[in-house]
């Protein structure tokens, strides 16, 4: 039985009860009209270097049946897309996944439903016989001749992005400094500006540029694009076609990270997220699995953020998971991830705004934590569920990938001891 036909079998079995835990919603709250097509249309990237398992300098412990290269890595996310039809693109990291035939591997991924998300540019590990070493950084470099190699490098991607249908470059910059007095912050901040530059020129006119900012690691004293206040004012100085990028890791413990994204947004300098959850540094863990309430409350900020500007919340917007796997199967961790991220975005739709600004304007406050903690604490996953079925895919992802040994399936096939190019 092909897996098409396994997730119809598992909706027949489950289908009764989950039309009865939707009928008793609906009974209780009352859901926007659109609710169910607008968490159709959102679709959320994969990253192509979290389908094996991850580690840390500690260790690493894999799980067998990882991806041995990039057609076997389309093809696991071709499976997520098939079971929750949330995961409909991929997002390269270059030169980790570079695409031996762009026009075979873009074919392929068609074949699973996929487009390509953003490509990234990996300007923070030399390469095998590369000229100039990035131990001292990239776009920030007292050299020009290393500027010059990241610069290139850049444009590289962005023409195998391209090639691809890829419509935008995310740059992470692990440059920085580890110690006082190392570094002049002017000049690394003004030679990156002039790097950028030059990438930025290279971008055609439908393309973004996404600049991600990160509070340390690589880096312990300073990072150049350290937090959103640096990457806003280089992507002002750059152009309208760059953008800053949220990764949910990447701030001081107790940033108030959905207060950054209503700014940012505000601004139309928003380009997108590398969702994600942590309890510490850049931990890189699960969405949703540390903070959930921090998620939706992000998420309450992009929809009426969005919704101030008319964006079109499916498109606008680059929606993409950036995750390390150190413990779990990575399949498994994605299917929880987009789970929380459509989770959060429901509740957010589910938001009565009229009340909200009445109670705000009235300083009720109160009022305003009682409307909000409705949202969060009605449990919506029958709405998630019943897009999930009318796009074909399965009501219970994890209860099928489970039951049909996806994994071990895997490593019949791959066997126990490849392992994915990636973190
Ligand atoms: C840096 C980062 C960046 C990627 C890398 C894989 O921490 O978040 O987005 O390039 O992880
Ligand atoms: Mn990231």
């Amino acid at each position: 039985m092909n897996l098409k036909d396994k997730i119809s079998s598992q909706n027949t079995q489950l289908l009764q009860g989950h039309e009865r835990k939707l009928a008793f919603l609906k009974s209780e709250v009352d859901v926007p009209k659109d609710l169910i097509q607008q968490l159709k249309d959102f679709q959320i990237a994969i990253p192509s270097w979290a389908l094996g398992t991850g580690g840390t300098r500690f260790g690493r412990f894999s799980g067998g049946g990882e991806p041995r290269n990039l057609e076997e890595k389309i093809e696991d996310v071709g499976l997520l897309h098939a079971l929750n039809q949330s995961s409909g693109a991929i997002s390269l990291h270059i030169p980790w996944d570079i695409p031996k035939d762009a026009h075979q591997i873009r074919n392929l991924a068609a074949q699973h439903g996929l487009a390509f998300d953003a490509v990234n540019s990996n300007t923070f590990q030399d390469q095998p016989g590369q000229t100039h070493s990035y131990k001292f950084g990239s776009l920030q470099h007292s050299n020009q001749a290393t500027r010059k190699q990241a610069i290139q490098h850049n444009i590289e991607v962005i023409q195998q992005g391209i090639e691809l249908g890829s419509k935008s470059l995310t740059v992470w910059l692990s440059d920085g400094s580890c110690f006082p007095g190392q570094l002049n912050f002017r000049k690394a901040y003004q030679r990156t500006v002039e790097s950028l530059q030059e990438i930025y020129a290279a971008l055609p006119s439908d393309w973004k540029l996404f600049l991600e900012y990160k509070a340390y690691e690589p880096n312990f004293y300073s990072t150049t694009v350290g937090d959103w206040g640096q990457s806003y004012s280089m992507v002002n100085k750059l152009g309208e076609k760059a953008l800053t990028l949220v990764d949910l890791g990447h701030h001081l413990p107790n940033a108030n990270i959905e207060q950054i994204v209503a700014l940012l947004l505000m601004e139309g300098k928003l380009g997108g997220f590398h969702f994600n959850d942590s309890k510490y540094g850049d931990d890189d863990l699960t969405a949703g699995s540390i903070k959930p309430y921090q998620l939706f409350l992000i998420f309450n900020e992009l929809v009426e953020g969005m919704d101030a500007r008319g964006m079109n919340h499916a498109k606008d917007l680059g929606w993409m998971i950036d995750a390390s796997h150190n413990v779990k199967d990575p399949l498994e961790d994605l299917l929880q991830s987009v789970e929380a991220i459509q989770l959060a975005y429901a509740q957010a739709l589910m938001v009565d705004r009229k009340a909200l600004e009445l109670a705000r304007d009235a300083n009720d406050v109160v009022a305003c934590q009682e409307i909000l903690q409705a949202a969060f604490r009605t449990d919506l996953r029958p709405l998630v569920a019943q897009a999930r079925l009318e796009l074909g895919g399965a009501l219970n992802p994890m209860t099928l990938y489970r039951s049909e040994n996806v994994r071990g399936e895997l490593i019949k096939i791959r066997g126990e001891k490849t392992q994915a190019t990636g973190l």
